[in-house]
């Protein structure tokens, strides 16, 4: 059954001209996109987003690197496409995601890695209701 997920190309990606080739491949994948917006977010909406992480030491470090610029917002549909997303964006440090991914090719370290995607189906549907919340 399709199923969507949430996903964002972060300010490093926006900046370094990345978001068309990044859209391509998603698109090349079979995924599609239901939502899509590109958008300077607030503090605040970032800290929500984020919140699970509050605790984690590199928190404010990267608050303040999602606000640094625009993001594009997405919501994505494909069978699957929770993980399908996570195995397309590789790993977290694009120096160990795999060839191929997009952290591998767009990344440039662990903070800035190119995207985001939500990691399991809760965390989808409360991203994509922050983000997306006329999608029903
Ligand atoms: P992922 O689900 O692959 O995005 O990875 P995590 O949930 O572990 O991390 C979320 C975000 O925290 C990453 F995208 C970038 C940031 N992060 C750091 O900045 N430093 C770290 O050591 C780990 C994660």
């Amino acid at each position: 059954m399709a199923q969507r997920t949430f996903a964002m190309i972060k300010p490093d990606a926006v900046a370094a001209g990345d978001t068309g080739k990044i859209i391509d491949i998603i698109e090349k994948n079979g995924f599609t996109i239901v939502g899509m917006r590109k958008a300077n977010l607030s503090k605040n909406q970032v800290e929500t987003f984020y919140a699970v992480h509050n605790q984690r030491p590199f928190f404010g470090e990267m608050v303040n690197f999602i606000i640094s610029g625009p993001v594009v917002l997405l919501a994505l549909e494909k069978e699957n496409a929770i993980q399908a997303w996570r195995d397309l964006m590789g790993a977290t440090d694009p120096s160990k995601a795999a060839e191929g991914t997009i952290r591998k090719q767009f990344g440039k370290s662990i903070g800035n890695n190119a995207t985001h995607g939500s990691d399991a189906p809760e965390t989808a549907q409360q991203e994509l209701a922050l983000f997306f919340p006329e999608l029903k």
